[in-house]
């Protein structure tokens, strides 16, 4: 349960939010809803997994009702959110089309996966004690390769974004599809933070009553392990899960009762989710707030290039054109004859009217607006053109995570650039980056140490 210090800690971190960055969010075309977005709701657990495997058998059990259909080859084509309902006559179906549109639940991003999406989403309220706790979403299961346009949605791009969600994600295999699910893994991967994203994976080879023996169990555990190091890229092999459904098992040879208790670790497991769920929101936070600054040291390090080049311009502008208002007409009296006496004789003869400073300031102006042209038709452009060839220069990337960072928001920062490149050289990126730090390395810092369990 989410207790009252974890209360505070969640509208400390949201008056943050919304107080000291909404602003520097909104500047640079960001949406800091997108941040507290999560906090909306309660604790999420998300169980994706090969079609069949168990995901729905498994759902049931957990709240201990019949609720989701289950059944050999692929069943259930939809995505399934099931929340607490007070009581037994709260319970209902909510389609998919009221659920995106539901400002208290966190489900509105999802309207951006079209109707074909919402077709196949869909809430249902059950009166269950274990979903007063955390929400759990049922998912279609993977097809060995589903594209796209099988689906008639982004498949992968739902489950991505519903694992960024989430605080618990559950990939479940059956022992006769070990692994066939890398696309799947990636799209989880990719929204997750990358640096502690991967402690909300939970791996659970299910099913396994169905071996025929040891041997069985261990061939297919070995490719599991397999695959999984292949699709994680990790040297240690995370914690595989061997479960199976007591009321489903078949008897087949294979002495399960050694794996007796993995079912209930499972579920110990994900019940941790309300207290995952505090850190993992500081962890977004942080995430986002730190992609942010990431593009903004790129257009601070942009719009430092341009003053660099700017400034001298600038400097020989100005003394040109004092230059040309004291000169200017000397050098066309030499030339033309006119005007009869230039500004300079006129101050050295002490008589120097309006008139004798129509010339001079029309000379002056002239010159540094044709030095303005150069920097603003010529230098401007120019520094653009470079910065959307060479964009990896504009920034720092001297640690692994950096890159991370910037590999995500490159694409953005870009876009930005490209449509905003004449505002950005007046922002003040210093500021907004000193706005960050201060959020990164007082606040935050100091809403971590207080997530007490
Ligand atoms: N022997 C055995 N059968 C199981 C186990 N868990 C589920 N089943 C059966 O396997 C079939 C598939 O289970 P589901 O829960 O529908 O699987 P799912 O992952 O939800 O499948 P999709 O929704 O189609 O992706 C059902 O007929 C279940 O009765 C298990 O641990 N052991
Ligand atoms: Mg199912």
């Amino acid at each position: 349960m989410v207790t009252t210090n974890q209360e505070t800690i969640l509208s400390e971190l949201k008056e943050l939010l919304t107080k000291d960055l909404k602003q520097t969010f909104e500047a640079y075309g960001e949406n800091v809803e997108k941040v507290l977005t999560p906090m909306r709701w309660k604790p999420l657990v998300l169980i994706v997994g090969n079609y069949s495997s168990g995901k729905s058998t498994f759902i049931n059990e957990l709240i201990g009702k019949d609720i989701q259909r289950t059944g050999q080859a692929p069943t259930d084509d939809s995505f399934t959110v099931l929340a607490y309902a007070e009581n037994e006559e709260d319970e209902e179906n909510v389609p998919g089309n009221t659920v995106v549109n539901d400002p208290n639940l966190p489900f509105e991003f999802l309207r951006a996966f079209g109707h074909s999406f919402i077709s196949h989403f869909r809430l249902k309220r059950v009166h269950s004690p274990i979903l007063r706790d955390f929400a759990l979403i049922d998912t279609p299961g993977m097809l060995d390769s589903v594209t796209e346009k099988d689906r008639g949605y982004d498949y992968l791009g739902v489950i991505g974004e519903l694992a960024k969600l989430s605080d618990v994600i559950v990939l479940m295999f059956d022992p006769h599809k070990a692994g066939t699910i890398k696309e799947t893994y990636e799209a989880i991967r990719g929204t997750l933070p990358s640096s502690t994203g991967e402690d909300r994976v939970i791996y659970c080879l299910n099913r396994i009553d169905e071996c025929d023996n040891i041997q069985d169990l261990v061939r297919s555990y070995g490719t599991l392990c397999w695959n999984l190091s292949q699709m994680t890229g990790r040297k240690d092999m995370p914690r595989i899960y061997l479960t199976y459904s007591p009321h489903h098992m078949q008897q087949r040879g294979l002495d399960v009762s050694a794996w007796e208790n993995e079912r209930d670790e499972l579920i110990a497991t994900i019940k941790t989710a309300p207290r995952m769920r505090l850190s993992h929101i500081l962890q977004d936070a942080e995430r986002a707030v730190r992609e942010l600054g990431t593009m903004v040291e790129f257009f601070k390090n942009f719009k430092e290039a341009f003053w660099e080049r700017a400034v001298p311009t600038i400097k020989i502008g100005a003394i040109s054109a004092v230059l040309a208002f004291f000169m200017g007409d000397v050098f066309l009296n030499l030339l033309t004859g006119f005007p009869d006496s230039p500004l300079l004789s006129d101050i050295l003869s002490g008589d120097v009217g309006f008139s004798s400073l129509i010339l001079p300031v029309v000379n002056g102006v002239l010159v540094m607006a044709l030095f303005i042209f150069y920097l603003q038709r010529i230098v401007f452009p120019r520094l653009v053109k470079r910065v959307l060839t060479y964009p990896d220069d504009y920034i720092e990337l001297e640690t692994r995570f950096k890159q991370d960072l910037w590999k995500k928001v490159r694409a953005k920062a870009l876009s930005f650039l490209r449509a905003q490149a004449p505002r950005l050289i007046w922002m003040r990126h210093v500021k907004a980056l000193s706005k960050i730090e201060t959020f990164l390395n007082h606040h935050l810092e100091r809403l971590y140490r207080e997530i007490t369990y």
